[in-house]
């Protein structure tokens, strides 16, 4: 499809371009359709440098859209207030436009390709009005990578520029490769408010522009991103969610690899054993906290690779290997502290984005849980004066940080290894307050495939909806899965079907057990390393396990609790099994099967049966 402005009479000249020479002329073609459909003051090709940085900081500084923190407390860190209907993921407005409305499958929207984009050109005419248009080119893993992927996002937005620059690899090298053929994923963003209006009338910019009206449309079949209205996360920094996740998983289903919502991590035992783990968990459910977590075991310590995404696929040896795709973190803020994650702490001492925090009198962040006790006196994340008891929190629960990978002082030194490292185990974990023990180990790869499929957990602040509601969020892809879930299941029972004995282990997690009164039964975050001990141990054939209808979980004393303050009490509800209410829960799985009509692979029908039967023969 040509990209039209059906409002356009007559044409108008070209915009200034900072366009370097020889590009290759499919994107050069696209950029200026695009810029014909927009129709910025200026457009703007990025070379990733740190004088490129440094000119829009400054830029944006002047503009208000950016604030600058004390650089006593935070050197080189910045502070954005983004609109308050702007503050998070719009799943509601998330498309998956296939040609078949069966591709997109029942947990995704779908929109009709053509029809789709008629609708967004609409939208896109003129939207850049007023505004520079920036190219950016990046890759998503290291640059040149055989595991890595590269793309383009043209956007208006200065702010998503900064944060690109953090989150991937951003620049010439990418653009090179791009020049010399390789294949590459277009990204075109807007927020949606241009700067002059359809009389021509000029008006003065806001400090977050963004439109009421969103779309995140994707469209899997020519690997193009549209996205329009949002400046906020995964919206808008479309090499996160939209590429690495939504795109990447219909590539990585095609070439017979996985995009995954997972966290990555090295795990050394005291005899100097790595053990790699990847972990699926929900949005706002742990994953960061996991990837940085420090030791309260002496000798066992992590090393951080990722907290997000990672790409998985098979090596030359049959292992499945994985890589982090991005370079930097867009973490969440409210809960952050020295005391459930030092090395989150640290990693955002400086040259940090902070978006939604609230700013202290002294020109510093803060948020909820950030230090036992509030300042006496606070600006919001709205902008507006706070003081303790006011009644609403000081941050937005989804306030976020934006920091370089390499800053992390947990980081591997090996992170960016284009080959990734080879997995011992796969986790997934979810925010369970019931049902769910602390720790199991999957049978076989076909239970972890059900185990990963049927995760669900309580609604949290990352995406709109109810908080607490519980809501099934299948390997943790859920609002992320650019095709039907259900052929996704049947793709991971694929790959595993390659992998065959070099398959890696799986795991079910769960820190949030709850008691009756309320209270959380596992001490968590750093001593969430005694649960990762008893797996590495089982990798290594060393620590008991004793059967139960939802698979391997602990013998008796094989869990390491030393100096741990658990009681015998908490223990056996951590991890006790209620049949009642996990036959009940079958029957919940078995609907929510059914919801994918005859997709589901015949093997998850299997699994559902052989754990009603294990729950009725105890
Ligand atoms: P996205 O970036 O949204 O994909 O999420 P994430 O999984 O990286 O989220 P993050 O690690 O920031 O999760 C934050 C939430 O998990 C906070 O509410 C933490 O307090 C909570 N959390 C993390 N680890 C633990 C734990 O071990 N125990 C308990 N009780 N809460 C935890
Ligand atoms: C998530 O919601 O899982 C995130 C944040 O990691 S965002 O990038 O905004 O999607
Ligand atoms: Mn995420």
């Amino acid at each position: 499809m040509t990209l039209t402005d059906p409002r356009r009479t007559a044409p108008t000249s070209s915009p200034a371009s900072t366009a370097p020479a020889a590009r290759s002329s499919e994107l050069r073609a696209w950029v200026d359709q695009v810029a014909a459909l927009t129709r910025p003051d200026r457009i703007v090709w990025c070379d990733g440098s740190a004088a490129e940085r440094h000119a829009l900081t400054k830029q944006l500084l002047d503009e208000g859209k950016l604030i600058r923190l004390n650089g006593e407390y935070r050197p080189g860190s910045y502070l954005a207030r983004s609109a308050p209907d702007d503050v998070a993921r719009v799943e509601s407005r998330t498309f998956i436009c296939s040609r078949d409305r069966d591709d997109a499958g029942p947990t995704n929207n779908w929109a009709e390709p053509t029809a789709m984009k008629a609708e967004l050109i609409e939208h896109f005419a003129g939207s850049m009005r007023g505004r520079t248009m920036y190219v950016v080119p990046f890759s998503m893993g290291p640059v040149g990578g055989r595991m890595s992927k590269l793309g383009v996002q043209l956007t208006d937005s200065g702010y998503v520029v900064l944060n690109m620059h953090i989150m991937t690899r951003v620049g010439t090298p990418a653009l090179e490769l791009i020049d010399a053929g390789e294949p590459w994923v277009k990204a075109l963003h807007s927020v949606g408010a241009p700067l002059v209006d359809d009389a021509g009338v000029r008006h003065d910019d806001v400090d977050w522009p963004c439109n009421p009206e969103k779309y995140i449309a994707h469209f899997p079949e020519t690997r193009e991103i549209w996205s329009f209205g949002s400046g906020y996360g995964g919206n808008a920094l479309l090499g996160k969610k939209s590429f690495a996740l939504r795109i990447a998983s219909v590539i990585a289903r095609d070439e017979g690899w996985l995009a995954e919502h997972m966290l990555l991590i090295r795990l050394t035992n005291p005899a100097g054993r790595r053990f790699h783990l990847a972990a699926a968990f929900p949005s706002a459910c742990g994953k960061t906290n996991l990837a940085m977590l420090r030791s309260t075991l002496p000798g066992w310590s992590v090393e951080t690779l990722g907290d997000d995404i990672a790409w998985l696929r098979q090596g030359t040896d049959g292992r499945l290997w994985a890589i982090n795709p991005e370079a930097g973190f867009f973490g969440v803020a409210p809960g952050t502290a020295a005391t459930t994650n030092p090395t989150a702490m640290d990693t955002i001492w400086g040259n940090t984005i902070f978006t939604n925090a609230a700013l202290t009198d002294d020109g510093d962040v803060w948020w909820e849980g950030m230090t036992s006790e509030a300042p006496a006196h606070l600006v919001d994340w709205t902008g507006a004066d706070w003081v303790p008891g006011i009644g609403r929190p000081a941050a937005h629960p989804n306030a976020r940080f934006t920091v370089a990978a390499a800053q992390c002082p947990s980081i591997a030194d090996d992170w960016e290894a284009h080959d990734g490292v080879p997995l011992d185990a796969i986790v997934f974990g979810g925010r369970r307050a019931s049902n769910v023990p602390l720790v199991l180990e999957a049978r076989d790869w076909a239970h972890g495939v059900f185990l990963g499929a049927t995760i669900a957990s309580e609604q949290t602040a990352a995406a709109e909806g109810a908080v607490g509601e519980l809501r099934r969020d299948p390997f943790a892809m859920l609002p992320f899965c650019g095709y039907n879930m259900a052929d996704y299941w049947a793709h991971w029972l694929e790959v595993g079907e390659r992998l065959g004995a070099s398959a890696p282990a799986m795991f079910q997690v769960n820190w949030f057990r709850k008691g009756a009164d309320g209270r959380f039964l596992w001490p968590g975050f750093g001593d969430n390393v005694r649960v990762l001990k008893w797996i590495a141990e089982r990798l290594e054939g060393a620590a008991a396990a004793q059967a139960s209808p939802l698979g391997l979980v602990p013998a008796e004393g094989a869990l390491d609790l030393d100096g741990l303050d658990v009681s015998a009490d908490d223990l056996r509800t951590l991890f006790a099994i209620d049949s009642g209410s996990w036959l009940a829960e079958a029957e919940l799985t078995e609907e929510y099967f059914a919801s994918f009509g005859d997709r589901v692979p015949l093997e998850l029908q299997t699994q559902l049966a052989a754990l009603r039967t294990r729950l009725g023969s105890r």
